[in-house]
């Protein structure tokens, strides 16, 4: 065969193969992966999540239906509103204010108490498709247990200790920065519930690892990493601090560094513990660095008031054009990355 004839059909069988053969082939084996592994997907103490951003307590937690919205919105788990024995109304007005990259709020832990919240958590897992996970708080040890217990009783499927709220009085970051009450608090709810047990810390100690240790030797099954800032706001004009309490939390964009940092230091002091980030994330960018500082998972809050709950779904589909722009299979295989010496 002439040389000239034998190069067009070589180049027409390759373009036969490249635009006949090759597409379906792509496109089987393409499908094939999609249908059988999420990249996404993780799995935190046992709790299987289709993907790794979590709504955190605070923000749209009350009822079912807001929790439902935010599931709706994308995200991979909820996280309810701190939940205590007896209802709370919280602190009078004003309760939350903006700060220059952020919020300061000092709610005071409004609740309806665990009695009435039982209801919700029953009517929210009839309508949810993802885990649901009870936030707790208590002013003793048995009041931690009390609500644990009973939150697990009506459906929840992992509960977070909030032990890391910075301004009420004889509960969360009093308990938090004391870590033998930490402990008896962790052991006395393990003992408690079947199911997965989350402790929620605070950024506001000296040295964050001692009390991620504390709560691991004492059971935790995974960590929250961080509750909020100490903080606050006055007014030039009435010359008096802006919140009705005085002192807040802030969150948001300008406690990310802080947040991660916690992370970091979590992940160098205890190898094993999951761990879930929060503090400031609002963008599949700050999700990343995260995972790469030691997180499995992150929650976001106060992003929501800025984004709406469509963030979930900005961060999910980010981190997956993420993955696949550096080839990652998944995103467990990012976890830790930072810590390579
Ligand atoms: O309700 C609040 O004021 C509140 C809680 Br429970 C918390 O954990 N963190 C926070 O900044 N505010």
């Amino acid at each position: 065969m002439h040389v000239g004839m034998f190069l067009v059909v070589l180049l027409s069988a390759f373009a036969f193969k490249r635009n006949f053969i090759f597409p379906i082939v792509q496109t089987s084996f393409r499908r094939k992966v999609i249908l059988e592994s999420n990249p996404l997907r993780v799995s935190i103490a046992g709790l299987e999540l289709p993907n790794p951003t979590i709504l955190a307590s605070g923000v749209l937690g009350f009822s079912a239906e807001t929790l439902s919205r935010v599931a709706k919105g994308g995200a991979g788990a909820v996280v309810s509103k701190s939940i205590g024995v007896e209802p709370r109304v919280g602190y009078p007005n004003p309760t939350v204010v903006q700060a220059e990259a952020g919020l300061i709020n000092a709610m005071g832990l409004p609740n309806p108490g665990i009695d009435e919240y039982a209801g919700e958590i029953e009517y929210a897992k009839t309508i949810l498709h993802i885990p649901l996970i009870v936030s707790v708080f208590g002013y003793s040890v048995e009041e931690y247990e009390t609500v644990a217990a009973r939150a697990v009783a009506a459906g929840a499927d992992a509960v977070e200790l909030n032990v890391s709220c910075p301004h009420v009085q004889s509960t969360g970051s009093e308990i938090g920065q004391n870590p033998r009450l930490l402990s008896q608090v962790i052991e006395k709810v393990k003992s408690a519930v079947s199911k997965p047990v989350i402790v929620k810390l605070t950024p506001n100690v000296a040295d964050i690892a001692v009390s991620a240790k504390a709560a691991v030797e004492a059971g935790a099954d995974a960590l929250t990493a961080v509750n909020t800032l100490k903080a606050m706001a006055i007014d030039t004009e009435t010359m008096r601090p802006v919140l009705s309490h005085i002192k807040g939390g802030l969150s948001g964009a300008a406690v990310k560094p802080v947040a991660l940092r916690c992370v970091y230091d979590i992940r160098e002091a205890c190898p094993d513990v999951p761990i879930i980030g929060c503090g400031g994330i609002s963008s599949s960018r700050d999700a990343i660095e995260f995972l790469l500082a030691g997180a499995s998972a992150v929650e976001v809050g106060t992003a929501i008031a800025w984004e709406g709950t469509s963030v979930f779904q900005d961060i999910t589909k980010g981190l997956e054009t993420y993955l696949r722009k550096k080839h990652f299979r998944s995103v467990k295989e990012i976890v830790n990355l930072a810590h390579r010496s």
